[in-house]
């Protein structure tokens, strides 16, 4: 019987385990990532395993989260990346380069091959026909290190796509139509192949606007297969000679299987304050728009930007609005700027950002108060902006520029005419800003500013654990909520005890005082708990507090991995009823818990406040028992090698 593409990828890098749906599985990593604001923890985990260089094939560190330096410590943190990437043996990639994920694209993806990276996004260079997956940063530390990465075998779902996007409607509109049939929480334990005669007719870049917004079904990754489109993409990256076809047996078989037309699809748009409450455009056009952003690792290529500035050419931005574009990479910007599209932008009244993160992660252009903005990014989770009552719309760059001209959301289809773009046949390609390591690494001295603290200590699992529910909260909570970035907060990523006061203060300002005034306690949570971003600080941080374990009906891969990884049981209702009877303030004990878990049965939790019990249970391979128990992954791994 054939394979799918993702059994043959994961099938040439099995280590462990069988390759069948549900199954624990583990497999070797070819290439990584880190970004800088969860980068910082992943290399100070790194040096604590006491390894001389990374093992993989490529490693590479970014800086474009943190690139607001209102202080001392982001400029801290990127020293200690600069030098810790040149004694280990990582490319840097230095500020200014621009965002990992199209960085990646452009300069390193290889199809066929594996990326771990510690952003959840990784899954953008599926797009090129790569199985990339976002974790924490402890789990890419240890990739760093050779070891291999663990996860349960996702099922394998068929995306077939038929026929060819009209005018106006973008690759956005691809997967927003996905996030709309399936939701937030359609993609756990899933990987999206897409496959059909659709895909020829999308770019690399639009593959990658897909595959990086699966990260929002809380799939574990997407993936297309490589073709003529992918030869051509890499060629004009001039890296033609990494190209290497990968696809699907023509007989392969699939765990489940969705088909879009693409030429049935019309302009989407996501409206607050979760990516999957998809409607069509015209059912909310009309609505005053106050700012309009377009980039983000989701849209921001050359012909996203190139699109941008021919709606926008010869116009004005609408006095209302305030207009924000940011180049995806240096590339981007400077082949813009060369080929004129950005004149056209900045006369038109657009605000232009330098190539990072920017406002998507709240660094920078927060909306006005109960302000209305329009993103062609992949999250609108409340708060995120930076001003907890704007109401984010996420779009097109096609639908964002016709917004920004209007002033009102607006269905481009009634606004004219769809500029053609065509992309040039070279552009500049210049890795000026990548720093390779010297082969002389040994005396290279790592620099670590004030700002950078010693990793804190975790304990194994003891056998009772007991404690007050120190917060109670409902479905899709994102890490957003459980640990907030934006500019105040991302500063603080390599400074536990500084970032755990910001712990769920979105939620309950109250927490991290309470959680330290109670030593500690349980978190119960609902459906998808932990949904959104890798970052490990949602877990590390609430650790730090004195968290014991998290209690909820369902929870979101990467997160429920970072739990494990620090040492926090991840425990779900046997009832989901039981839900319902537990009360913020409950004091709850749970006996025995390494002796069970080691043994596979299911926990009895005693409420005392109520005088009653309640069983949980758990969905954890013997690795992650192991884990556990051992508290945490990385005393897991010094053990190990020890
Ligand atoms: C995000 O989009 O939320 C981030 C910031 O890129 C995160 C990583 C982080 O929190 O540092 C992600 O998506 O993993
Ligand atoms: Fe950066 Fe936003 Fe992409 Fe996260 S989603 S990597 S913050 S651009």
């Amino acid at each position: 019987m054939g394979m799918n593409l993702v059994q043959k990828i994961i099938s040439a890098h099995l280590v462990e385990g069988t390759v069948a749906a549900g199954e624990p599985i583990a497999i070797k990593i070819d290439q990584t990532l880190t970004q800088d604001a969860t980068g910082t923890m992943a290399y100070l985990q790194f040096e604590a395993m006491g390894i001389d260089r990374v093992r993989t094939e490529k490693s590479v560190s970014y800086v474009d989260h943190n690139m607001l330096q209102t202080g001392f410590e982001n400029a801290d943190d990127h020293l200690y990346l600069q030098t810790v990437a040149a004694r280990y043996g990582i490319d840097y990639s230095r500020p200014g380069n621009g965002i990992c994920h199209q960085v990646h694209l452009e300069r390193y993806g290889v199809p066929g091959k594996t990326l771990l990276g510690s952003d959840s996004h990784t899954p953008t260079n599926g797009g090129l026909g790569m199985l990339a997956i976002g974790a924490g940063g402890l789990d890419v530390a240890v990739a760093m290190a050779g070891g291999p990465f663990h996860l349960t075998m996702p099922k394998v779902v068929r995306v077939h796509l038929t026929g060819k996007l009209g005018p106006w409607v973008a690759a956005k509109d691809i997967i927003l139509d996905i996030l709309r049939q399936l939701t937030v929480k359609g993609g756990v334990g899933k990987i999206l192949e897409y496959t059909g005669d659709g895909v020829k007719t999308l770019s690399v870049p639009e593959r990658a606007t897909i595959t990086n917004m699966g990260a929002e079904l809380g799939a574990t990754t997407s993936i297309f297969p490589s073709d003529d489109n992918t030869r051509r993409y890499l060629a004009l990256q001039k890296r033609e000679s990494e190209y290497r076809a990968v696809a699907a047996d023509p007989d392969a078989t699939y765990d489940e299987q969705i088909t879009i037309d693409l030429t049935a699809l019309e302009p989407l748009i996501a409206q607050p304050h979760s990516p999957d409450k998809v409607v069509r455009v015209r059912d909310v056009a009309g609505l005053k728009v106050d700012q309009v952003c377009v980039g983000s690792c989701t849209n921001s290529s050359l012909y996203d930007l190139l699109v941008t500035a021919a709606i926008l050419k010869g116009r004005h931005v609408h006095p209302d609005v305030s207009m924000t574009v940011t180049p995806g990479s240096r590339q981007v910007f400077t082949a813009v700027s060369q080929l004129g599209a950005l004149t056209e932008m900045i006369s038109a009244g657009a605000r232009i950002l330098e190539s990072a993160c920017g406002p998507c992660i709240g660094m920078g252009q927060a909306p006005p108060s109960g302000g209305v903005s329009i993103r062609s990014f992949n999250r609108n989770f409340e708060g995120r902006s930076g001003t907890k009552d704007a109401n984010v719309y996420l779009a097109s760059p096609q639908v964002c520029a016709v917004c920004a001209l209007s002033g009102t959301i607006t269905d481009p289809r009634t606004w004219g005419e769809e500029p053609t773009v065509t992309l040039p046949e070279a552009i500049p390609i210049d890795d000026a800003l990548i720093v390779h390591a010297p082969a002389q690494r040994e005396a290279i001295t790592v620099r670590r500013g004030p700002n950078i603290k010693p990793l804190p200590q975790q304990t194994p699992l003891t056998g009772r654990i007991a404690g007050e529910v120190l917060l109670k909260v409902g479905d899709n909570i994102t890490t957003d909520h459980i640990m907030p970035a934006g500019a105040k907060v991302l500063p603080l990523r390599s400074n536990i005890p500084a970032i755990s006061e910001f712990v769920f203060v979105r939620v309950d300002p109250e927490f991290p005082q309470r959680a330290r005034a109670k030593g500690g306690g349980f978190i119960v949570g609902g459906d998808n708990y932990g949904q959104g971003s890798s970052r490990e600080h949602a877990a590390l941080a609430p650790m730090f507090l004195g968290v014991r374990a998290v209690i909820a009906k369902s929870f979101a891969r990467i997160h429920h991995a970072n739990l494990v990884n620090f040492g926090i049981p991840p425990l779900t209702f046997v009832d989901p009823a039981d839900y319902d009877r537990i009360e913020q303030g409950d004091n709850l004990e749970i006996d025995a818990v390494p002796d069970r878990i080691r043994s596979g049965d299911r926990l009895l939790v005693r409420n005392k406040s109520k005088n009653s019990e309640f069983w949980v249970t758990y969905d954890l391979s013997a690795f992650n028992k192991a884990v556990l128990l051992d508290g945490g992954l990385l005393n897991h791994t010094r053990r190990h090698a020890a």
